[in-house]
């Protein structure tokens, strides 16, 4: 069951820049930041705030670390702005799966590793009304690496 909103994905050139920007603008400061290889990104988790299953919404500040990463080449074709949003759950395998009977493109055969910790999938655009999702199981006990 997804029971709130994880994050959202915000696509950027200058990752430095554009946290200075939530900082000075809104105040929101970095909760953790990481480089994900797999994803060709490095990114910045901004905590917006606790959710009532125990979990957290945030918005995820993302740079490509290669021009042929998904965010990559996203960056290139809109420029900067919204690129997905994520939605947590207890238990990404099922709900991925669950969603796959409906005959919805799951991209992931497996879910794969996420911010801290976490598992994540992906369902296609093509088959969200436009808009890029991700599937996120929150890991036990987040750890906080700056
Ligand atoms: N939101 C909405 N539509 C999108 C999109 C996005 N973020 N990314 C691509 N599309 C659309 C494109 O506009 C294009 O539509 P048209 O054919 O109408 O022009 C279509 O999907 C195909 O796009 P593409 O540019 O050819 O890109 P690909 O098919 O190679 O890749 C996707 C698209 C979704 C499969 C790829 O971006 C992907 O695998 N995403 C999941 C992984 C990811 O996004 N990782 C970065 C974030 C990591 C994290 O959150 O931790
Ligand atoms: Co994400």
């Amino acid at each position: 069951m997804l029971t709130r909103i994880d994050h959202i994905g915000i696509a950027c050139f200058d990752l430095d820049k554009t946290v200075e920007f939530y900082r000075a603008t809104y105040g929101f400061e970095v909760f953790h930041t990481e480089v994900n290889e797999e994803q060709g990104v490095r990114e910045a988790m901004l905590k917006i705030n606790e959710t009532s299953d125990g979990g957290a919404s945030y918005l995820q500040l993302l740079e490509p670390t290669r021009e042929d990463s998904a965010v990559g080449k996203w960056l290139a074709k809109n420029g900067e702005g919204v690129h997905h949003i994520a939605f947590g759950t207890a238990d990404v395998d099922r709900d991925a799966e669950d969603i796959r009977q409906k005959g919805i493109r799951v991209l992931y055969d497996q879910p794969r590793t996420g911010s801290m910790g976490s598992r994540i999938t992906f369902l296609h655009p093509k088959d969200c009304h436009g808009v890029l999702t991700e599937l996120v199981t929150a890991a036990e006990a987040p750890t906080d690496e700056h």
